[in-house]
């Protein structure tokens, strides 16, 4: 076939989309879906639901599905030809849980071309109609448990890239099971995002894959098989089913699609189905820079670190994650994830700079470096780190941190603080995760939507003391169309061949721009800062432990 093209999903937080790639890496088309606009009878608020127990945040399985068909919608009407694509992979907000029933399998063998997927696949196909999301923070109760069956968080960090979090699969699964147990009985298999998103195409459930499945609190981020003890401890005896085959690798196509896809969109039957995986993931491999940093400023800020295969796997720590990766044998990634990201900086934006990101700039810049000496931090959902803090919190720096009224602060300050404060709160941990070897940081590449924004690019250039890169707009978007081509590649290889082969033979230059450049005056008066945010936030800790005592 000539002109082969794959196609990349993404399902994030707040939307679905879609990005093509040619044979030679190049981006074609791009189309999306905003959950809360273009699907509102869910009803749904930056594309979720909180509630209604205390902590739980849920997004409806069957909008997913509308988002679905609608940006098959909007594809064909943007004329791409169906025919052409010839892998299928993407990637999903991570940790994110769906249930299926008895029927499910059934149902997705037998779909019918000439019907929505939502009407032949909601409710029936599902336990739960609602997906635990990455921001549900409902099982700090579990967490403790489970670390408690392990031996303490630092051996379950060793084993699994990460000590219990509330968001990691294994502990939604674990309270599932105790708050709702007829759904968690009728639950034939769970399925991740990821895992989910691939399952619609084969018409048969896909397992999850080797990276996401390092967010579940359930495998051996070593060996990449799912574990006893911790399925057990989460799930009882009955979850090693329900949780499918071990999690299998990237680079491999696990089927072809479904002729639903055939006689309903004109795919090709000869397309393959490689497996999705979380969205930072993609990102990674997106930007494809061992050694370089990513920030990842998205609905969650995340910081993302590739760390190449060597002889000694790398340590794991109680404060950060670990994760298989996507494509590459051995290698990992190491990352950083906050709640409280874009939503936060929305929220600031809007009441303290008119609803409006220019306005928003101009106060950052007319502040000047380290805002005078206020400092305010900024948890509108309950944090991940450090964990469980919420609210807004506001300090002077000089002559020491003091807490003061967020009253008492110039409204003209919390554009620049905020900034200030998520970006201290990363620098102030960077070295902690690097493995001790590494090579100093080069470059910091940032992705996601405020990526797009000079101000923010800038103040992070300067609190980072990096060189400030962006790629394309569609980083883990394009990053799933990048893993359907490297099984496709591979496959026209006879099998053989590493990720990074064939993007050395991508032109990177075209892809990476260098858009902010650190100021050393600057980088010195926020190096001179990290301890005053550390004794803020140990003071934002110690306040929130107060209040919830
Ligand atoms: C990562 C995390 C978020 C989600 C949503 O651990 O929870 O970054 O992947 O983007």
């Amino acid at each position: 076939m000539s002109d082969p093209l794959f196609l990349g999903l993404d399902l994030s937080t707040q939307g679905l989309k879609a990005v093509l790639v040619d044979a030679d890496g190049v981006l074609t088309h791009e189309s999306s879906v905003n959950f809360d606009r273009d699907l509102p009878t869910y009803g749904t608020t930056n594309g979720a639901t909180k509630g209604p127990a205390p902590g739980e945040v849920t997004s409806p399985v069957r909008m997913w599905l509308d988002a679905y068909d609608l940006i098959m919608e909007r594809m064909r009407d943007a004329g791409v030809d169906f025919s052409r694509i010839l892998g299928i992979s993407g990637d999903g907000q991570q940790h994110g849980s769906v249930y299926w029933s008895k029927d499910a399998e059934r149902l997705l063998s037998s779909l019918d071309a000439s019907r929505a997927l939502a009407e032949q696949l909601a409710p029936d196909a599902f336990s739960l109609p609602r997906a635990p999301i990455w921001q549900d923070s409902s099982t700090t109760h579990e967490c403790r448990e489970l670390e408690e069956a392990i031996g303490g968080p630092q051996v379950l960090a060793d084993l699994t890239g990460s000590r219990a979090y509330e968001r990691f699969t294994g502990n939604q699964i674990s309270r599932i099971r105790k708050a709702y147990p007829d759904a968690y009985w009728a639950t034939a298999r769970v399925s991740l995002v990821s895992s989910f998103m691939p399952s619609l195409f084969l018409g048969e459930i896909a397992p999850v894959d080797v990276s996401d499945a390092s967010g579940m609190n359930l495998m051996n981020v070593l060996t990449c098989k799912w574990d006893d003890r911790l399925l057990e401890a989460c799930g009882g005896p009955e979850l090693r089913s329900k949780i499918g085959p071990e999690p299998a690798p990237g680079g491999e196509f696990l089927g072809k699609i479904h002729p639903y896809w055939v006689q309903r969109w004109g795919f090709s039957p000869d397309c393959g189905i490689a497996p999705f995986t979380g969205d930072n993931q993609a990102t990674v491999i997106a930007l494809s820079v061992p050694g370089d940093a990513i920030l990842s400023l998205g609905t969650s800020t995340t910081l993302l670190l590739s760390i190449p295969p060597a002889e000694t796997a790398p340590k794991c720590f109680t404060t950060s994650h670990l994760l298989s990766h996507p494509t590459t044998p051995d290698a990992y990634i190491a990352m950083l994830c906050y709640k409280n990201g874009a939503l936060a900086r929305e929220q600031v934006r809007d009441a303290y700079a008119d609803h409006d990101w220019t306005r928003f700039n101009e106060l950052v810049e007319q502040r000047p470096v380290g805002n005078d000496g206020y400092m305010g931090l900024y948890f509108p959902l309950p944090e991940i780190i450090p964990p469980n803090v919420q609210g807004t919190f506001c300090f002077t720096t000089s002559p020491s941190v003091q807490p003061i009224p967020e009253g008492s602060m110039p409204a003209a300050a919390h554009a620049r603080a905020i900034l200030e404060s998520q970006f201290l709160s990363i620098r102030s941990r960077i070295t902690a995760i690097l493995p001790p070897d590494a090579a100093p940081l080069q470059r910091l590449v940032l992705s996601g939507g405020s990526s797009a924004n000079q101000t923010i690019r800038q103040a992070a250039a300067d609190v980072f003391g990096m060189r400030v890169f962006v790629a394309g707009k569609e980083g883990a978007a394009e990053g799933g169309a990048q893993l359907a081509r490297f099984a496709w590649w591979r496959e026209e290889n006879g099998g053989m061949g590493s990720f990074e082969e064939m993007r050395a033979m991508d032109g990177e230059g075209a892809r990476m721009k260098c858009v902010a450049e650190p100021d050393a005056a600057r980088e010195r008066v926020y190096a001179g800062l990290v301890e005053p945010y550390r004794a803020a936030e140990d003071a934002v800790v110690r306040m929130c432990a107060e209040k919830t005592a």
